[in-house]
Protein backbone atom coordinates (compact mmCIF):
# COMPACT_ATOMS: atom_id res chain seq x y z
CA UNK A 1 0.00 0.00 0.00
CA UNK A 2 2.99 2.18 0.68
CA UNK A 3 4.49 1.60 -2.69
CA UNK A 4 0.99 2.42 -4.47
CA UNK A 5 0.82 6.04 -2.68
CA UNK A 6 4.24 6.72 -3.30
CA UNK A 7 3.67 5.77 -7.39
CA UNK A 8 0.62 8.15 -6.97
CA UNK A 9 2.52 10.97 -5.05
CA UNK A 10 5.52 10.65 -7.62
CA UNK A 11 3.09 10.58 -10.51
CA UNK A 12 0.90 13.59 -8.86
CA UNK A 13 4.26 15.91 -8.30
CA UNK A 14 5.04 15.08 -11.99
CA UNK A 15 2.41 16.08 -13.56
CA UNK A 16 2.01 19.05 -11.17
CA UNK A 17 5.63 20.40 -12.37
CA UNK A 18 4.39 20.83 -15.85
CA UNK A 19 5.28 24.30 -16.49
CA UNK A 20 8.16 26.18 -17.04
CA UNK A 21 10.61 27.03 -14.18
CA UNK A 22 13.23 30.03 -13.65
CA UNK A 23 16.59 30.99 -12.32
CA UNK A 24 18.33 33.73 -12.14
CA UNK A 25 22.50 34.68 -11.79
CA UNK A 26 23.08 38.19 -11.00
CA UNK A 27 24.58 40.38 -13.33
CA UNK A 28 26.82 41.68 -15.24
CA UNK A 29 25.82 38.66 -17.61
CA UNK A 30 27.36 35.43 -17.05
CA UNK A 31 26.30 34.21 -20.63
CA UNK A 32 24.22 30.99 -21.26
CA UNK A 33 23.81 27.81 -19.14
CA UNK A 34 25.18 24.57 -19.19
CA UNK A 35 24.08 22.85 -22.89
CA UNK A 36 22.83 26.03 -24.36
CA UNK A 37 24.41 28.73 -26.91
CA UNK A 38 23.46 31.89 -27.58
CA UNK A 39 21.37 32.04 -30.78
CA UNK A 40 20.50 35.85 -30.89
CA UNK A 41 23.05 38.45 -30.20
CA UNK A 42 20.81 41.52 -31.51
CA UNK A 43 24.42 43.10 -32.46
CA UNK A 44 22.18 43.25 -36.31
CA UNK A 45 18.45 42.74 -37.18
CA UNK A 46 17.22 39.43 -37.59
CA UNK A 47 14.36 38.20 -39.79
CA UNK A 48 12.88 36.02 -36.26
CA UNK A 49 12.49 39.70 -34.76
CA UNK A 50 9.02 41.31 -35.47
CA UNK A 51 6.69 43.53 -33.52
CA UNK A 52 7.40 47.09 -31.52
CA UNK A 53 10.86 47.12 -30.78
CA UNK A 54 14.45 49.11 -30.77
CA UNK A 55 18.24 47.83 -31.41
CA UNK A 56 20.18 50.38 -29.35
CA UNK A 57 23.65 50.69 -28.03
CA UNK A 58 23.86 52.47 -24.37
CA UNK A 59 21.81 54.03 -22.52
CA UNK A 60 19.37 56.30 -24.04
CA UNK A 61 15.70 57.85 -22.94
CA UNK A 62 13.85 54.68 -24.05
CA UNK A 63 16.39 52.00 -23.12
CA UNK A 64 18.91 51.41 -19.99
CA UNK A 65 22.14 49.00 -21.37
CA UNK A 66 21.92 45.89 -19.11
CA UNK A 67 24.95 46.60 -16.46
CA UNK A 68 28.21 45.72 -18.06
CA UNK A 69 26.82 45.03 -21.79
CA UNK A 70 28.68 47.21 -24.09
CA UNK A 71 27.30 46.07 -27.33
CA UNK A 72 23.91 46.50 -29.17
CA UNK A 73 20.28 45.17 -26.85
CA UNK A 74 17.01 44.69 -27.84
CA UNK A 75 14.53 47.58 -25.92
CA UNK A 76 10.72 46.67 -25.79
CA UNK A 77 9.00 49.28 -26.81
CA UNK A 78 10.60 50.62 -29.66
CA UNK A 79 8.20 53.47 -29.97
CA UNK A 80 5.41 54.91 -27.52
CA UNK A 81 5.90 53.68 -23.85
CA UNK A 82 4.13 50.21 -24.54
CA UNK A 83 4.17 47.29 -26.89
CA UNK A 84 5.49 43.48 -27.73
CA UNK A 85 8.22 42.00 -29.80
CA UNK A 86 8.06 38.46 -30.50
CA UNK A 87 11.05 36.49 -31.27
CA UNK A 88 10.61 33.39 -33.57
CA UNK A 89 11.86 30.08 -32.66
CA UNK A 90 10.13 27.92 -34.84
CA UNK A 91 13.19 27.43 -37.31
CA UNK A 92 15.03 25.53 -34.54
CA UNK A 93 14.81 22.14 -33.72
CA UNK A 94 12.27 20.99 -30.95
CA UNK A 95 12.22 19.89 -27.93
CA UNK A 96 14.01 23.67 -27.36
CA UNK A 97 14.48 21.99 -23.60
CA UNK A 98 16.10 25.73 -21.72
CA UNK A 99 16.64 28.90 -22.68
CA UNK A 100 18.09 32.17 -20.97
CA UNK A 101 18.82 35.64 -21.49
CA UNK A 102 20.17 38.32 -19.96
CA UNK A 103 17.45 40.91 -18.72
CA UNK A 104 18.72 44.59 -17.74
CA UNK A 105 16.67 46.59 -15.26
CA UNK A 106 13.79 44.27 -14.90
CA UNK A 107 10.33 45.84 -13.97
CA UNK A 108 7.25 44.31 -12.59
CA UNK A 109 5.84 45.67 -16.18
CA UNK A 110 7.91 43.63 -18.22
CA UNK A 111 6.72 40.00 -19.35
CA UNK A 112 7.16 37.21 -21.17
CA UNK A 113 4.83 35.19 -22.94
CA UNK A 114 5.98 31.79 -24.33
CA UNK A 115 4.32 30.75 -27.65
CA UNK A 116 3.62 27.29 -28.93
CA UNK A 117 2.43 28.50 -32.14
CA UNK A 118 -0.05 31.72 -31.59
CA UNK A 119 -1.37 30.35 -28.47
CA UNK A 120 0.33 31.74 -25.45
CA UNK A 121 1.06 28.26 -22.77
CA UNK A 122 2.65 30.58 -19.78
CA UNK A 123 3.14 33.93 -19.00
CA UNK A 124 6.11 35.06 -16.82
CA UNK A 125 5.68 38.38 -15.36
CA UNK A 126 8.54 40.30 -14.40
CA UNK A 127 7.93 40.66 -10.85
CA UNK A 128 8.24 36.84 -10.24
CA UNK A 129 12.44 37.51 -10.14
CA UNK A 130 12.36 40.03 -8.08
CA UNK A 131 13.66 42.66 -6.73
CA UNK A 132 12.40 43.75 -10.40
CA UNK A 133 12.85 47.42 -9.29
CA UNK A 134 14.22 49.11 -13.10
CA UNK A 135 17.48 49.47 -11.25
CA UNK A 136 20.13 50.27 -13.85
CA UNK A 137 23.09 49.58 -11.62
CA UNK A 138 22.26 46.76 -9.57
CA UNK A 139 23.47 43.13 -10.21
CA UNK A 140 20.54 42.22 -8.52
CA UNK A 141 18.12 43.66 -11.21
CA UNK A 142 20.44 43.11 -14.29
CA UNK A 143 20.56 38.90 -14.42
CA UNK A 144 20.59 36.31 -16.54
CA UNK A 145 17.67 34.64 -16.38
CA UNK A 146 17.26 30.47 -16.99
CA UNK A 147 13.87 29.05 -18.18
CA UNK A 148 13.38 25.06 -17.91
CA UNK A 149 10.62 24.10 -19.75
CA UNK A 150 8.04 21.91 -18.69
CA UNK A 151 7.50 18.04 -19.72
CA UNK A 152 5.78 18.06 -23.17
CA UNK A 153 6.03 21.60 -23.47
CA UNK A 154 6.61 22.84 -27.74
CA UNK A 155 8.39 26.38 -27.25
CA UNK A 156 8.45 28.05 -31.09
CA UNK A 157 8.45 31.54 -29.97
CA UNK A 158 8.93 34.61 -27.18
CA UNK A 159 6.74 37.75 -27.11
CA UNK A 160 8.14 39.99 -25.02
CA UNK A 161 5.97 42.46 -23.60
CA UNK A 162 6.63 46.06 -21.98
CA UNK A 163 3.69 48.07 -20.37
CA UNK A 164 6.13 50.78 -19.99
CA UNK A 165 9.71 51.40 -20.36
CA UNK A 166 11.77 49.72 -21.03
CA UNK A 167 12.49 45.67 -21.89
CA UNK A 168 16.04 45.66 -21.99
CA UNK A 169 17.00 41.73 -23.68
CA UNK A 170 20.90 40.52 -24.79
CA UNK A 171 22.29 37.60 -25.90
CA UNK A 172 19.40 34.79 -25.90
CA UNK A 173 20.18 31.60 -25.72
CA UNK A 174 18.78 27.76 -26.09
CA UNK A 175 19.54 24.27 -25.65
CA UNK A 176 21.42 23.52 -28.54
CA UNK A 177 19.60 20.49 -30.68
CA UNK A 178 22.24 19.04 -33.34
CA UNK A 179 21.34 20.05 -36.65
CA UNK A 180 19.48 17.80 -39.16
CA UNK A 181 23.15 17.58 -41.00
CA UNK A 182 24.58 16.38 -38.01
CA UNK A 183 22.12 13.89 -37.43
CA UNK A 184 22.67 12.15 -40.67
CA UNK A 185 25.97 12.30 -39.82
CA UNK A 186 25.82 10.40 -36.75
CA UNK A 187 23.58 8.23 -38.31
CA UNK A 188 25.92 7.18 -41.38
CA UNK A 189 28.72 6.91 -38.53
CA UNK A 190 26.29 4.23 -36.84
CA UNK A 191 25.25 2.40 -40.68
CA UNK A 192 29.15 1.80 -41.06
CA UNK A 193 29.47 0.52 -37.21
CA UNK A 194 26.80 -1.58 -38.38
CA UNK A 195 28.57 -2.86 -41.61
CA UNK A 196 31.61 -3.64 -40.19
CA UNK A 197 30.21 -5.33 -37.04
CA UNK A 198 28.20 -7.95 -39.70
CA UNK A 199 31.14 -7.98 -41.86
CA UNK A 200 33.36 -9.42 -39.11
CA UNK A 201 31.09 -11.79 -37.89
CA UNK A 202 31.17 -15.97 -39.21
CA UNK A 203 28.20 -16.40 -41.11
CA UNK A 204 26.08 -19.11 -40.11
CA UNK A 205 24.72 -21.38 -42.33
CA UNK A 206 21.28 -22.93 -40.96
CA UNK A 207 20.90 -26.40 -41.82
CA1 LIG B 1 24.35 42.27 -28.02
CA1 LIG C 1 13.99 48.00 -17.67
Amino acid sequence: MKTILATVAAIALATSVNAATHTTTAGPDVGPGAGESVVFDFNQATPELSGNFNLVTGTSGTGAAPLGDTTQYLVVPGSGSSGAATLDLSGFSNPIKSFSFYWGSIDTYNSIELLNGANVFQTILGGSLPPATGNQGSPATNVRAFFTLGAGENLTGIRFVSDNLAFEVDDFAISSVPEASTWAMLLMGFGMIGFAARRGRPTVVSA
